[in-house]
């Protein structure tokens, strides 16, 4: 599991990200190119995809949060089948960096595993060419705190970020000379390669969780992983003149001149050292791969790569997470399975993150509980365009809400204030950059009449389980 990653794969079509690695995975699989997330947050959006179920039904809508109920989360129930379940570094939720300098479980649930490991390295101060691209001059920062961190290391401590910004959501940028076991992805990458060769050895069923943290910030990776992008050549998206007017204010949030203040070169470094880090973390996939080939793991193992959500990198001058526009909510994801009857497709059809649970557990040929919401598209892996489990896709940000479907993205903001209720509506198929918002349009009112209802409906069914009462 990636964290952060948006669609920006070779495999997924993207112009300048280079994946060959994830490419390669998805030519023996079927890539999802309509995969949602439930809410685009590290911590909710991976303890929706743990417990199979909706953040209003586990009561996990902030980072941080724990599931608390007694139904089996997917590791757990793999567990409960007599399955060894390991856990390498983030799968809950982890601080990125804090948590990642630090070695700590973060927000994890420990009855799903059977093992776990927290890497523990520098991030941001990790040694090369460093730079927050928010600040005018950042090298003073970081000679501070490499300093500190010496210092503390030398006593045994362990460092405590108190940065003026916060390094989890600004652009810090390292182009690190260090060996590749000082990098968060590749310590994590060599522990499970010591691990799968270790549940070789054991032969007996396996579920092993591998979190890579990139490309979240701190965009850390090898000066190799940099050396194909060039910043000049990063190509910030189009935004015509006028793009926000036509949205709620509530929509605005994640906009470059409220919250970034990233200048056009800033956003272009940000963008090049988005993909160093993509290229660097897949760089790692690869090498998990090729550790179950020679293994000969490979036809017996499925694999699952996905991202907890996507990421906007400009996209209406917005930046990063949190918002309901389709680079924001729509992370890649690739199953490739020794079942499936023929590989290297695509699927168009409509999943949402919670459905890998009891997809899994029916290709594994065990029982789905019942208090999972999820929906097992096992079958789209042999016939990409048959039915969709799903007609549409329901995603969640705070007191705001987005009902996908083939041809439209509705979504409502401050649900539930009294009168103040505004919505947005996306034509997907003649407008797939989400320019034009349509609500309120009398052309489409009988169009939004019928999504809203259908996203009430989505609401209701999402808070209807219950973890507790299992
Ligand atoms: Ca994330
Ligand atoms: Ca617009």
């Amino acid at each position: 599991m990636a964290d952060d990653l948006n669609t920006a794969l070779s495999g997924y079509g993207h112009p300048q990200c280079e994946t060959p690695n994830l490419d390669r995975l998805a030519e023996r699989g079927t890539a999802f190119t309509r995969a949602y997330c439930q809410y685009p947050l590290c911590g909710p959006s991976r303890a929706s995809i743990m417990s199979g179920q909706y953040p209003l039904s586990n009561g996990v809508t902030k980072n941080g949060g724990l599931l608390t109920g007694e139904a089996p989360t997917l590791p757990q129930l793999f567990r409960q089948a007599g399955y060894w379940t390991g856990r390498v570094s983030k799968i809950y939720h982890m601080g990125v960096p804090g948590n990642i300098y630090t070695g700590d479980n973060g927000a994890d649930h420990p009855a799903s595993w059977t093992e776990r490991y927290n890497v523990s390295v520098m991030e941001s101060l990790t040694p090369g060419k460093a730079e927050d691209v928010m600040l005018v001059d950042s090298t003073p920062v970081y000679e501070e705190y490499r300093k500190k961190w010496a210092a503390l290391k030398n006593k045994g401590g362990k460092l405590f970020i108190d940065h003026g910004n916060h390094q989890g959501s600004d652009f810090v940028i390292v182009e690190a000379e260090v060996d590749d076991a000082e990098l968060a992805d590749g310590a994590a990458a060599n522990k499970a390669i010591e691990l799968l060769q270790q549940r070789a050895a054991a032969n007996t069923p396996f579920f092993l969780a591998v979190g890579f943290v990139r490309p979240h910030v701190p965009l850390v990776a090898p000066r190799r992983s940099f050396e194909a992008y060039q910043v000049d050549d990063m190509r910030v998206p189009d935004v015509p003149e006028g793009d926000l007017d036509d949205m709620p204010e509530a929509a605005k949030k994640q906009t470059n001149a409220k919250k970034y203040k990233l200048t056009p070169e800033a956003q272009r470094k940000s963008l090049r050292g988005y993909y160093a880090a993509i290229s660097y973390m897949d760089e790692q996939v690869g090498r998990l791969l090729d550790t179950l080939d020679e293994l000969d793991l490979r036809e017996n193992t499925i694999v699952v790569f996905l991202s907890d959500h996507g990421y906007h990198l400009g996209e209406h001058t917005m930046w990063q997470k949190m918002s309901l526009f389709e680079e924001s909510i729509r992370p890649p994801l690739i199953i490739s399975s020794p079942k499936q009857k023929q590989a290297n497709r695509k699927s168009a059809s409509m999943v949402e993150l919670i459905d890998i649970y009891p997809t899994l557990a029916e290709l594994a040929g065990l029982e789905t509980p019942e208090a999972v919401q999820g929906r097992s598209f096992a079958r789209l892996l042999d016939v990409p365009g048959a039915d969709s489990a799903r007609e549409d896709a329901f995603i969640q940000v705070g007191s705001n809400f987005c009902l996908r479907t083939r041809q439209w993205a509705y979504m409502s903001y401050n649900a539930g204030e009294k009168g103040n209720s505004e919505f947005m509506l996306y034509d997907m198929e003649n407008d797939p950059q989400q320019y034009t918002n349509l609500a309120g349009k009398s052309a489409y009112a009988e169009v939004e009449k019928g999504l809203k209802k259908r996203l009430t409906e989505r609401i209701a069914q999402a808070r209807s389980a219950n973890r507790s009462a299992q």
